[in-house]
């Protein structure tokens, strides 16, 4: 008798609970919809090494509801579902499980993804998920289908084996498996599986082409920017001829447009320049847009940029007062930020700011400073968040400490998510609606300047966009 292939479905779950996160709240329920690399890459390297092929269900990019998930398995009943797992989307995924377990019983469940990854033994006793994956999931995913595809009988003592992974064992104990390490040679790893999913579906408000693709070149970042998940993570990086593989891969499909989203696309030097000059030399033709740091650019590099089709670069310049940029500890100065953003426009790339306001001791003078530095950088475009103490960062346990934060409540929503929850924000001058207020009022500011409104109807390309574009114009004037 043939071995039954295993059936394993990824599942991107309909926003039902919305928490609202730091972003400007208009911008992120824009219907931008991104894809999830993270599952990609752990559906990539689960064909290559098992030869199993997995299903990518993304209930955003095609616009399904509960219901229509509830028909998808009640039918399909599949072996194995994943879900990728961010704080703020833990009670969309537990929506989902909550109908696996209805109309398959038999599926195992796995959260992984940053999540998890926090809060392993809470996730897994909220009861929804039979595995948990920490880290980096495409070899520990992999294991895991092994041993469920193989179900030898040797129960926990394999899944004991199986580096990075959290499960319940027979006895109801939660069992927590020793790390793993992240992946060191990236360019070992497939592309990501984008065959699994139609990647026309992936909109952009701000792309230049109506066809662009997610790439994402490297993992970790050694800044240390306190209220971020990655401050010290280790860095590594695919090399330039894999990175250019890829894209080739894609410019044969007629796509030209990549949005590099490694959180700093230029922290080495060398391997930006090389990257640039490949892309010169291959006469590929390709746009492209990335994320840095002020510090991590200069004149000749940002030449290099531009010359190879880079068109904007997202910069989380977050302040203009050096009090509050040293608070952060963001490393940079005032005047850096000043200079490229000078040399960026000096080469016709195009630059977002991202600005963050109300972090603790943050006053209205410093919100002047940071409003007054976007007077004279002038960027194209701008996004505001509130500085919100995200789970285990740094900044989070800084201010428990200091007992300004005066309990663990991210530890308390990993334990008992609840759809009432409210992301607070800690200021000693203002307190959570006056921030929001503020944010609102700073972004729409930006937007709705004439000079601005004028340059994106003139960037704008096809209908969809004008549409997407046109949608937000409407939010941010009715509010
Ligand atoms: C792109 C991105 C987004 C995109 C797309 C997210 C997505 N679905 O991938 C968008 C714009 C939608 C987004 C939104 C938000 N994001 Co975001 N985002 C990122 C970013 C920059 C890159 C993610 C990525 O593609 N990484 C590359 C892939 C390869 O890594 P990965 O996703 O971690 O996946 C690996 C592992 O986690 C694991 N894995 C992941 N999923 C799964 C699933 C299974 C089954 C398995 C086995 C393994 C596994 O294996 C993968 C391969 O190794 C990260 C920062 C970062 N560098 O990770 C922040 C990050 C994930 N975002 C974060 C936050 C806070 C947000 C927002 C709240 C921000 C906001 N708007 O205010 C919202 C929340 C949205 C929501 N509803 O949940 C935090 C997460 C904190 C947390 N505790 O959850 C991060 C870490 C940023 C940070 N610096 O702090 N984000
Ligand atoms: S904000 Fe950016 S530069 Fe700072 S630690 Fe995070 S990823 Fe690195």
């Amino acid at each position: 008798m043939p071995k039954k292939e295993m059936k394993i479905f990824f599942i991107i779950p309909p926003n039902i609970h919305y928490i609202e996160p730091y972003a400007y709240v208009e911008a992120d329920k824009s219907n931008t919809v991104r894809p999830c690399l993270g599952l990609l890459y752990v559906a990539a390297v689960l064909e290559r090494d098992l030869g199993i092929e997995t299903r990518i269900i993304d209930s955003n990019a095609d616009g399904l509801t509960l219901n229509d998930l509830e028909n998808i398995l009640s039918k399909e009943k599949p072996d194995i579902v994943g879900f990728s797992v961010l704080t703020f989307n833990l009670l969309n995924c537990m929506e989902v499980c909550k109908i696996i377990k209805k109309q398959s019983p038999l599926s195992k469940i796995c959260f992984g993804g940053w999540h998890p990854t926090l809060y392993p033994k809470e996730t897994l006793e909220l009861g929804c998920a039979d595995y948990i994956v920490i880290g980096e999931g495409e070899q520990t995913f992999s294991d895991l289908v092994s041993y469920c595809k193989e179900k030898k009988g040797n129960g926990d003592r394999k899944l004991n084996a199986i580096k990075g992974l959290g499960y319940k064992a027979e006895d109801g104990s939660i069992i927590i498996n020793p790390p793993r390490k992240s992946v060191q040679n990236l360019d070992g790893l497939p592309f990501p599986a984008y065959d699994l999913v139609d990647t026309t579906k992936y909109s952009n408000i701000l792309a230049c082409t109506g066809n662009s693709v997610t790439i994402m070149t490297s993992r970790g970042c050694p800044q240390k920017c306190v209220f971020c998940d990655l401050r010290r993570t280790p860095y590594r990086f695919r090399s330039p001829v894999n990175i250019l593989e890829e894209i080739k891969f894609w410019v044969e499909k007629n796509v030209r447009e990549f949005f590099i989203q490694d959180d700093n696309f230029t922290i080495s030097r060398n391997r930006t320049i090389e990257f640039c000059r490949l892309v010169i030399d291959s006469d590929l033709d390709i746009k492209y847009k990335i994320s840095s740091r002020v510090d991590f650019l200069d004149d000749e590099l940002l030449c290099y940029l531009k010359s190879s089709g880079c068109y904007r670069i997202y910069f989380g310049i977050e302040s203009g007062s050096q009090k509050i940029l040293d608070y952060l500890e963001k490393g940079v100065t005032v005047e850096q930020i000043e200079n490229t953003f000078r040399l960026a426009k000096k080469h016709g790339i195009d630059r977002c700011a991202y600005i963050m306001i109300g972090s603790y001791p943050e006053s209205q003078r410093d919100i002047y400073k940071t409003l007054d530095l976007i007077k004279r950088i002038k960027p194209e475009h701008l996004h505001c968040s509130i500085c919100a103490p995200m789970p285990k960062t740094y900044l989070y346990h800084k201010l428990l400490e200091e007992e300004v934060i005066k309990k663990d409540y991210w530890l308390e929503f990993a334990k008992n998510p609840d759809p009432a929850f409210k992301i607070p924000f800690f200021n000693q001058f203002f307190d959570s609606q006056k921030l929001r207020d503020l944010q609102n009022k700073i972004q729409k500011q930006f937007y709705l300047n004439p000079m601005i409104v004028l340059q994106e109807i003139k960037k704008t390309r096809g209908f969809k966009q004008f549409l997407m574009k046109s949608k937000m114009a409407f939010k941010l004037f009715s509010k």
